[in-house]
């Protein structure tokens, strides 16, 4: 037996842990792990590569928006522990990663530990930053760090708290990296600062997170909460300020968001007033209760993302990668046959020229002097026959190498970076190989066997998909939340 690769024990690892946690998605890795034999045998991805490390298996909860607001605050209530440092000046610069130790002690981790280690949703996260900003790639550690937490409340979840959000002073790095956040988390808590409604990270935020997410059609996964209300407990106008932000939001397109007024108990300034507090104190319960509510809710959409991902892995293979490569062989016989045909036209033409003047033809038959003086030996006229052929072969394979090399070059330059078109140059250098026939209209590695295990992937991700209907009978968590105007104000 071949010893068990890298993404074998990776995977069965996963399997492991989600074996406690989710069943479901304990056989989703099964179905990754058929994809992944499948692309192998396409030649589509290499040994150590898995189609699993395309996502995030842990449910993600991001927390971006202005800074200064209150995000590391809210981190630390949250995990009921004080791991993030908070203060009034812009405090954090970097992304940090928060997920589950069963350590007693909290460890941190430069942002090269989350670059290489696929579990996480920053993988080969360098090599994006540096698509889109050169040389930066390389400082991935003053992008990212990663901290592990003995929190219960972060157990099988991954945390992520961010700097504040300045348009204006944020490079381009940091900007990839929040929308690679966004694009990857089951649910992006977006807080804004209750005493500064008027600030300019307020309005980059509103301009880049707010009216960016509206269009997505994953935008119910935004949550948009206002922190530090308490700061309106002496004007006892909370209802103004909630009302007034949630018009800022409106017109920056949000119609249909969920908005959260809160404080932070451990951070808010004491309220004089008793009933004031008091009634400030169960509104911000309530809405900090929806919201908990809603991170728990996200193991369930993390799941449903997960068998997404596996079901468009699979169409992707089949609509797209082997269509592609098909395309690819075809054009490659194409060019080899007509550069072929062109090679003998050639030749004959010029034999026949030759012979034509040497004046070797009488009539319709050729009279070639040294081929009839080897009449004799017809061994010999065998073994130039011979000689000619392999001649032949020779120059058919040397064109067939040319054309290959063409069509890869085809391949090559939209390349760089992208994956998937390493994983397609790849295979199409395994079908173009000296011994595959020119012939065969399907590639290596896909046949009626490989068809049907990929129409068992389709068939099983319908039935995870029901299985988890039935697990989680309201899928879609839509607990008490206020839509936006019509929101009673904390
Ligand atoms: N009054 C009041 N102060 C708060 C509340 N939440 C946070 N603060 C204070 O606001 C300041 C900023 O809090 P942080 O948690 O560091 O805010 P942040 O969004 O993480 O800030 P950056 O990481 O620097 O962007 C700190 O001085 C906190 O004490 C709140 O609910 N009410
Ligand atoms: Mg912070």
């Amino acid at each position: 037996m071949v010893p068990e690769s890298q993404v074998g024990k990776k995977l069965r690892d996963l399997k492991r842990r989600l074996k406690q946690e989710n069943p479901v998605l304990e056989h989703v890795v099964d179905s990754f792990r058929e994809l992944d034999r499948i692309s192998r045998r396409l030649g589509l991805l290499g040994r150590n590569e898995s189609h699993a490390d395309c996502t995030s298996w842990w449910p993600l909860i991001s927390v971006l928006g202005v800074y200064s607001s209150g995000k590391s605050s809210f981190i630390n209530h949250y995990l009921g522990y004080r791991l993030q440092a908070v203060g009034n000046q812009a405090v954090d610069d970097k992304f940090t990663v928060v997920c589950f130790t069963d350590e007693t002690a909290v460890r941190v981790l430069p942002g090269l530990a989350l670059d290489a280690d696929p579990r996480f949703p920053f993988y080969r996260m360098s090599r994006a930053i540096e698509e889109v900003s050169q040389g930066e790639g390389r400082r991935i550690d003053a992008y990212l760090q990663l901290k592990t937490c003995p929190s219960e409340n972060v157990r099988g979840k991954i945390l992520i708290d961010s700097p504040g959000f300045d348009a204006d002073a944020q490079r381009t790095a940091t900007l990839r990296i929040t929308d690679h956040i966004i694009d990857l988390s089951d649910l992006v808590l977006v807080f804004f600062d209750a005493r500064h409604p008027e600030s300019g990270s307020m309005q980059d935020t509103l301009e880049h997170l707010v009216r960016r997410s509206v269009g997505r059609r994953d935008s119910s996964k935004f949550l948009y909460i206002l922190n530090q209300i308490d700061a309106t407990a002496q004007d006892d106008n909370a209802e103004e300020v909630f009302a007034s932000w949630q018009r800022a939001l409106a017109q920056s397109g949000l119609t249909a968001g969920r908005c959260y007024a809160v404080y932070i108990p451990e951070q808010a300034l004491p309220i004089a007033d008793a009933t004031v507090r008091a009634r400030m104190e169960s509104k911000r319960d309530a809405h900090l209760n929806a919201i908990y509510q809603r991170i728990e809710q996200v193991g369930v959409e993390r799941a449903y993302r997960i068998v997404g991902m596996l079901e468009q892995t699979a169409r992707m293979l089949e609509q797209e990668a082997v269509p592609r490569l098909q395309r690819f062989l075809s054009d490659w016989r194409r060019l080899t046959l007509w550069a072929d045909g062109l090679l003998l036209g050639a030749l004959l033409i010029l034999f026949f020229a030759a012979t034509l003047y040497g004046g070797y033809w009488q009539g319709l038959r050729l009279h070639l002097p040294p081929w009839e003086f080897l009449a004799p030996y017809p061994a010999v006229r065998t073994a130039l026959v011979a000689m000619l052929a392999a001649a032949a072969l020779y120059a058919h394979f040397v064109i067939r190498r040319w054309a290959a090399g063409r069509i890869a070059q085809r391949l090559a330059p939209a390349e760089a970076g992208s994956e998937a078109q390493a994983g397609m140059l790849q295979a199409f250098r395994k079908n173009s190989r000296w011994f595959r026939t020119l012939f065969r209209r399907q590639p290596a590695g896909w046949g009626r066997r490989t068809a049907r295990s990929l129409a068992k992937v389709f068939e099983d991700s319908q039935a995870y998909v029901q299985k988890l209907n039935d697990m989680y009978t309201n899928p879609s968590g839509e607990a008490a939340a206020a839509p936006v105007r019509t929101a009673p104000p904390p």
